[in-house]
């Protein structure tokens, strides 16, 4: 228990402050306050004693060094329960401080602003404020801190309950508070600058402010509580940025599914291109010389596992595909932006939602880093930002692949690293047949491409994303009617693998280089 009786008063956002120095005050809390709080204080009618009437110093170096001093310190850190403590303050002539409400130099907003100089970001890192808050913070039995005006109104309430005194519980959920807030705060500077002026890639110290960007219903099952947080410095397309244009709330399962879109519509930002996304894999994808064709090829690769799909699309959603995509179950329908009367046709489904990208979705933003969380600890690494080119291609059977089946294969080849693994897929021209995903024997991949894909497999190509182990696979892929395969080589059987497309007079490339997705 506390009771109020001084506090100290120095925030940047001033949101609800005035209202709460002022029940403060009213409830005859004395304020101590810096600069530009004191000046709005003051001119509300709210009197305040000025900081550097405590320090004996004027705030200087521009504003640098405010409450840097131990008449503030002391008066905060000051043990109340050792005797000792309470002699120096006295002797020092220093009074207690029972609460700091401060709020930091908006250090993210400004790295946000359009045109912010380094020096002025530099100038918005907080010294004196993360000083105080963790100062008070350590001694939470006896100080409140308050960092977020979200604050404001249970305090009050809290003290009228209860004599003008802050409860435990209340404390130690402000400390709590207050430490994760410096320790993003000093992250969110760590990445920034780490951003301007880059070291290493893997630093000794893995530092992300991430910021809540909701709380979410629940995680992948009605059993999990969820989530989602964010880096706010993230640039570029990404989930956490899409704009919600209409229907529920977005889910965990969403977010996911979302991702997956948006890497794999990176692939392909030269070609109007759809996506259709389950459980994070696509089960279509298609691109045509417009965006409505792309849709409906994409839709029908594998219409029946589409129902309720994520959909993603790298040109405006015009009428005619609204008009397509509105007949079917879908979760939710993402593109850069939506014709007018397209939006009217599909807002008319209440659950769907409708997400606009705002931008194009291009392979700039792709991520540099991909990170997994292990109980205790997190793997880091280069985001799989490879590119395998027609100049990469070793042709390794007797018969070399044709024009054609070179250009369906590199397609074939981009999309198949964006699928959990083991994953074959079979492709024609710009569009996906059939899929087989997620298998632990490749040759049960390359069965599942090729049922998925029945009739449609005849004259397609095959591509891999990774070696065959053995020959299986490829006569699976023959089987169906395959002509070509492209995969990275690299099996201590690929001579038998080699021989078996042989046999079947396949063309095979080896690309050299593997494109798990774990
Ligand atoms: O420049 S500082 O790092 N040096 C300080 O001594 C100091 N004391 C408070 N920044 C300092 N503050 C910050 O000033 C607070 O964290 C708060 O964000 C801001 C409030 O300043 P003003 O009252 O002048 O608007």
């Amino acid at each position: 228990m506390v009771k109020i009786e001084r506090a100290l008063v120095s925030v940047s956002d001033k949101n609800g402050i005035v209202d709460f120095a002022d029940a403060l005050r009213s409830r005859g809390v004395e304020l101590i306050s810096t600069g530009g709080t004191a000046a709005l204080l003051n001119d509300k009618g709210i009197p305040t004693v000025n900081v550097s009437d405590i320090t004996g110093f004027p705030e200087m170096l521009d504003g640098r060094v405010k409450t840097l001093h131990p008449n503030v310190h002391a008066g905060i850190l000051a043990r109340r329960d050792v005797p000792e403590h309470m002699e120096q303050l006295k002797k020092m002539n220093i009074k207690k401080i029972d609460m700091v409400v401060v709020n930091l130099y908006p250090f993210k907003e400004t790295v946000l602003k359009p045109n912010s100089t380094l020096e002025n970001i530099i100038e918005n890192i907080d010294i004196g404020g993360p000083s105080m808050i963790r100062a008070a913070a350590k001694n939470y039995n006896s100080v409140a801190v308050v960092t977020d005006p979200s604050y404001y109104n249970p305090i009050i309430e809290e003290m009228d309950s209860s004599n003008g005194e802050i409860g435990e519980e209340t404390l130690k959920r402000l400390m709590l508070e207050a430490y994760r807030s410096t320790a993003a705060y000093d992250c969110m500077i760590s990445e920034y600058l780490g951003g301007v002026f880059p070291t290493e890639q893997f630093p000794k110290y893995l530092t992300i402010g991430m910021e809540k960007v909701q709380d979410l219903r629940y995680g992948e099952n009605p059993s999990q509580a969820a989530a989602f947080y964010a880096d706010p410095f993230t640039k570029g397309v990404a989930a956490s940025r899409l704009e919600k244009l209409h229907g529920k709330e977005i889910s965990f399962n969403n977010i996911l599914d979302i991702e997956s879109a948006l890497s794999l519509l990176r692939e392909f930002e030269e070609r109007p291109c759809a996506v259709v996304i389950k459980h994070t894999n696509p089960c279509g994808i298609a691109c045509a010389d417009n965006i409505y064709d792309a849709f409906i090829t994409a839709y029908n690769v594998d219409s029946l596992a589409a129902f309720g799909c994520v959909i993603g699309l790298n040109r405006e959603c015009d009428v005619a595909t609204a008009d397509e995509i509105s007949k079917h179950f879908v979760e939710i329908v993402m593109a850069p932006s939506f014709a007018p009367e397209a939006l009217e046709i599909l807002t008319k489904k209440k659950n769907v939602r409708i997400m606009r990208t705002n931008e194009a979705v291009t392979l700039a933003d792709a991520p540099t880093l991909k990170m997994k969380y292990v109980k205790g600890g997190m793997l880091v690494q280069s985001a799989d930002n490879s590119q395998v080119t027609r100049d990469n291609l070793r042709v390794v059977t007797n018969r070399a692949p044709t024009e054609e089946e070179i250009k369906t294969l590199l397609f074939a080849n981009r999309v198949v690293k964006h699928i959990w693994s083991n994953t074959v897929i079979l492709a024609k021209g710009e569009r996906v047949v059939g899929i087989g995903a997620g298998q632990m024997s490749r040759v049960d991949s390359s069965f599942i491409a090729g049922h998925k894909a029945g009739e449609d497999a005849k004259g397609s190509v095959m591509a891999s994303d990774a070696f065959f182990p053995f020959r299986d696979g490829v006569d699976e892929a023959a089987k169906v009617g395959a002509t070509a395969i492209i995969q990275p080589g690299g099996s201590i059987r690929d001579e038998e693998v080699i021989q078996a497309a042989n046999e079947h007079n396949m063309a095979m490339v080896f690309t050299g280089t593997r494109v798990f997705r774990h």
